[in-house]
């Protein structure tokens, strides 16, 4: 049977003036499970939620990529950092890179989408990246910020790829770009691959900084965006 939280959440009757509602919603909470999500943002947040253990940094950029890093628990010792100083694309990967360098005993996993890279990319030339470095693209072939407003949608209609989604750049860039700058790299075109290649990324061990990119379609990351947060 399907429920509805909030409609369970009216049933209950009476809240004292203690702790007990705070209560009531984490265990009604505690019975509602996300429906299974197609490869997507989300999907790639959920299973990183449970592999990220112990003290490790966490960059997310931007929208997309911390919106539905949000509706996930990551353990308390993983310190989130959402880049949005001037609230630009740019940046996230080189502050990772620094970050990554500062704290050389910690893994250092970022999670940015295909034009954050772009914008950032030269960083990973750099002499000497760490091996503890792990940068995660979300390759949607655009900004799927600007395909899930539905505001923009209707005011730009069939034009949103080619202007503000910037759709229909180099399909490869980011693979050919990574090898040259010796990380190890992987990618990611199917949900059964994923957790195998999350498995890998988490693992401390590596000789090497890597990449996994993770192509998703627009479709599947519009319907991970209603299923976790409604029409
Ligand atoms: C320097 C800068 N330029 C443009 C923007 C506007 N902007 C906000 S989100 C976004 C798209 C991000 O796309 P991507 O990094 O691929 O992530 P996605 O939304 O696809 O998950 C852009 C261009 C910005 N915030 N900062």
């Amino acid at each position: 049977m399907k429920r509805n939280f909030f409609a369970d959440l009216l049933q209950i009757e009476h809240f004292g003036s203690d702790n007990s509602y705070a209560g009531y919603v984490l265990k009604m909470a505690a019975h509602y499970r996300y429906p299974p999500l197609p490869l997507s943002t989300a999907l790639v947040q959920s299973l990183l939620s449970v592999r990220l253990r112990g003290r490790c940094s966490l960059h997310l950029s931007i929208l997309n990529a911390y919106r539905m890093a949000n509706c996930f628990n990551f353990a308390p010792e993983v310190e989130v950092s959402c880049n949005t100083g001037g609230f630009g694309i740019d940046g996230a990967v080189s502050t990772l890179v620094g970050t990554a360098l500062a704290e050389r005993s910690n893994l250092c996993v970022g999670v940015v989408g295909d034009l954050a890279f772009f914008y950032d990319m030269n960083v990973l030339g750099l002499r000497d990246i760490p091996p503890n470095l792990r940068l995660i693209v979300i390759n949607n072939s655009g900004g799927e910020e600007f395909r899930l407003n539905r505001g923009l949608n209707f005011y730009v209609k069939d034009k949103i790829e080619p202007t503000v989604a910037a759709a229909g750049h180099y399909r490869q860039g980011v693979k050919a770009w990574a090898q040259s700058c010796g990380f190890h790299y992987q990618q990611v075109t199917s949900s059964e691959e994923l957790p195998q290649q999350l498995d890998a990324l988490c693992c401390k061990d590596a000789k090497r900084p890597m990449l996994l990119e993770v192509f998703t379609q627009d479709k599947n990351e519009q319907i991970a965006f209603r299923q976790l947060f409604g029409n």
